[in-house]
């Protein structure tokens, strides 16, 4: 029998690499994406197939974590095995200026999508992407028995979502549990989180068309995986006999100055010629340090990292090269200009 998934969230970085994991593994994959004025599937682009075509088995719906009942119309015509709920204003920084925003997409979006599961009568499996941020100022290392402590609205949301999927899960016996994950990143992290920043920079600084790097704080500590891997262990979390809360972290602790060594050196740069200060990046509470202990992950699902963040430094700086070389070419095939017209402009 094919299972079937449903991911908030899909257009994102772990929303993609999740649809090609159960693309691989033969899932029907259905994804919620929000309607945009301009496209906002590059990241999935590549699992794209007509939906016409017999073997499609990518199929995308619109809408929105703040749009209840559309959520459950979803759910019921949908009727998945797995749900995945990866959606959420996601930005810590951003929470600050867009608090109430956050606590709506963030923090009661799970509760609607958890509420769309249960009204709908399905027996879906359900994934909560929580995050390493509940533990805010609370000091390393952070297993799944170390107390909350959130330092912006984006975590005090998702602690609310972290809670109510327990709460769901003891209150109507639902497989429901949360991914406790440590900060991951790839190639295609969103260009405002620290680590793409830092490594976009690196490849346009050394082309020739950027010259300084803005950043705030450089003292702050994260365990830094690849998402590629952390997808993995979302599924791995769903495929277990019983639903648990599990932490997925590499267990190393890097600065943001280690990352912008690596990043800069990878290339023959030193950062300190480059990086300025710009308050605007600090936040109003910051969170110092985020260690991982992953071991029950590691021994009851199998699951291990073998990327850390110097490696995905090197990894992310090559590929924001490799993007920077061939910019340009793929725009004008998007806007499918003719021939002629698209080699002039190439030329
Ligand atoms: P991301 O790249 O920012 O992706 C967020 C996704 O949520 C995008 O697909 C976005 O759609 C969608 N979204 C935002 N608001 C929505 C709304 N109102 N309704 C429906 N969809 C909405 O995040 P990520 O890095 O892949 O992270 C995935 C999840 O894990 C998030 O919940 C994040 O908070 C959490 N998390 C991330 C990390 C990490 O280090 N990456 C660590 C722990 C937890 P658009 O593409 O249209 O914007
Ligand atoms: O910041 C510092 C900043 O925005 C990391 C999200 O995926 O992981 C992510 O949240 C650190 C912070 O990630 C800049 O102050 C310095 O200490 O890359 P970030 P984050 O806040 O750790 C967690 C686990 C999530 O759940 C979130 O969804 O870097 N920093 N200068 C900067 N950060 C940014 N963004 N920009 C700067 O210029």
């Amino acid at each position: 029998m094919t299972k079937r998934a449903l991911i908030t969230g899909i257009t994102g970085q772990d929303g993609s690499y999740l649809a090609e994991l159960l693309l691989a593994k033969g899932y029907e994959v259905h994804g919620i994406i929000r309607r945009a004025s301009t496209f906002n599937t590059s990241r999935i682009d590549h699992l794209y197939v007509d939906p016409h075509d017999p073997n499609a088995k990518l199929f995308l719906h619109y809408g929105d974590l703040s749009d209840g009942g559309r959520l459950v119309t979803l759910l019921s015509r949908i009727d998945p095995d797995e749900v995945y709920n990866l959606a959420a204003q996601s930005h810590v920084r951003v929470s600050f200026d867009e608090p109430e925003y956050t606590a709506d997409v963030t923090g009661s979006g799970t509760i609607r999508l958890l509420e769309a599961v249960h009204l709908a009568g399905v027996k879906a499996r359900f994934y909560q992407a929580s995050s390493s941020e509940l533990y805010g100022a609370t000091p390393p290392p952070q297993s799944e028995k170390t107390p909350f402590y959130p330092r912006s609205p984006y975590a005090a949301a998702k602690l609310y979502s972290y809670w109510i999927t327990k709460n769901y899960r003891e209150a109507y016996d639902m497989f429901a549990v949360n991914g406790i994950l440590f900060n991951h990143e790839s190639p295609r992290r969103g260009e405002t989180f620290v680590t793409r920043k830092i490594t976009r920079a690196v490849a346009r600084i050394k082309a020739g068309v950027q010259k300084d790097l803005y950043l705030g704080n450089l003292e702050a500590i994260r365990d830094w995986g690849y998402a590629a891997e952390y997808v993995e262990g979302m599924w791995r979390m769903l495929q277990a006999d019983t639903p648990e809360d599990y932490v997925l972290a590499t267990g190393v602790g890097y600065t943001i100055k280690d990352f912008l060594e690596a990043s800069f050196g990878h290339v023959g740069l030193d950062w300190q010629e480059y990086v300025k200060f710009d308050e605007r990046y600090l936040r109003p509470t910051e969170v110092d340090a985020l260690i991982g202990d992953s071991s029950k992950a590691q021994s009851e699902l199998g699951w291990t990292p073998t990327v850390d963040g110097v490696a995905l430094a090197k990894i992310m700086v090559d590929a924001d090269i490799e993007a920077l070389e061939c910019e340009g070419r793929p725009w004008i095939d998007k806007v499918k200009l003719p021939s002629w017209s698209t080699e002039e402009v190439a030329g």
